[in-house]
């Protein structure tokens, strides 16, 4: 049975507003946020889940991003106080979220009830461990909690109407499948769900980007391939990374380009600074599109790029002063 998170409030709010107000002493400590900055509702997921889980998708303000922290608004119904101990969570982008990327247990600190008009009362939950590096567009984070710890938990709600709708969902089955909060709770313009970000540093190993090390562990070098050619009546885009260390090797790897069965680009990078002060780049690519490899050391900076003409025979490279030493 879904009860209104509104009813509820409403209800308890028109009576608390009359008594003393309540401290709404937590403050968020994260900067990116889709709310107004005033709460006025709480949202729950569909009522009576043990597995509830609530997400909103955030921007970050650069790429790429390491998430940081998470800060989650908890709004209590009722009356006293209480804690609830929760999840935060975070999934990859998408129209809806996508593959979960971690989660990390939590607890609301206390929490007032009372009426609901403010800033919120937030849980501000550290979560560089999860690793969760955004290269572009966005990222899904939120709280699970079981709703039987205490059912007068809620997520803040921001309902005014000058919050544009954010892109918010609720599960009851860890993300298997999702429902948006608006539909749920058609006041809801966006939650007190927050994030933090960080400039990520170091090489990102995705689909795209290949990392390679100096010493075991360490990704130094940050490999992209860019592609482009008349053939096929014109194609262009990124190389695909596959890596190998998996296999033990960990200073090269592969590129495809058209199809994921067939390599087209093996790079290795020798650290041969006791021989001259440089690390060497050697690749062979089996194509005659036109590329540009991009190797970038990530501990100086320094850059090393390489063009093959379109519709040309790649040579191999074996370039003994690509990037200079230390
Ligand atoms: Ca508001």
């Amino acid at each position: 049975m879904k009860r209104s998170a509104f009813a509820v409030f409403a209800a308890f709010a028109a009576t608390l507003f009359l008594g003393s107000q309540p401290a709404w002493s937590q403050a968020s400590t994260c900067t990116t946020s889709v709310d107004d900055g005033s709460f006025e509702d709480g949202f729950p997921v569909p009522f009576g889940f043990k597995n509830a889980t609530m997400v909103q998708r955030l921007v970050p303000p650069f790429y790429p991003a390491l998430l940081t922290r998470v800060c989650v608004c908890w709004a209590i119904a009722g009356s006293g106080g209480g804690h609830l101990p929760f999840n935060l969570v975070a999934y990859a982008d998408g129209v809806i979220p996508g593959a979960s990327l971690g989660s990390v247990a939590a607890d609301s600190g206390t929490v007032l009830a009372g009426p609901l008009g403010g800033p919120g009362t937030f849980a501000n939950i550290a979560c560089s461990q999860l690793n969760a590096v955004v290269q572009s567009g966005g990222i899904y984070v939120g709280a699970n909690w079981d709703e039987s710890d205490n059912d007068n938990f809620f997520v803040c709600g921001d309902t005014s109407s000058t919050t544009p709708v954010a892109t918010m969902f609720s599960s009851t089955n860890s993300g298997n499948s999702w429902h948006t909060t608006d539909s749920d709770w058609p006041q809801a313009h966006a939650l007190g769900i927050r994030a933090q970000f960080a400039q990520a540093s170091g090489c990102i190993a995705n689909s795209t980007t290949l990392c390679i090390d100096q010493n075991p562990g360490d990704g130094r070098f940050q490999v992209q391939v860019h592609y482009e050619t008349s053939e096929g009546g014109g194609l262009s885009g990124s190389g695909n990374a596959i890596p190998l260390s998996s296999l033990g090797v960990t200073e090269g790897g592969l590129f495809w380009f058209f199809g994921a069965t067939n390599p087209e680009l093996l790079i290795k990078i020798i650290d041969a600074c006791s021989l001259g002060g440089h690390f060497w780049v050697f690749f062979a690519a089996t194509t005659n599109v036109g590329f540009t490899v991009t190797v970038t050391d990530i501990s100086t900076g320094h850059q090393a790029v390489y063009h093959n003409k379109d519709r040309t025979a790649a040579l191999p490279v074996q370039d003994t002063s690509a990037l200079t030493c230390p």
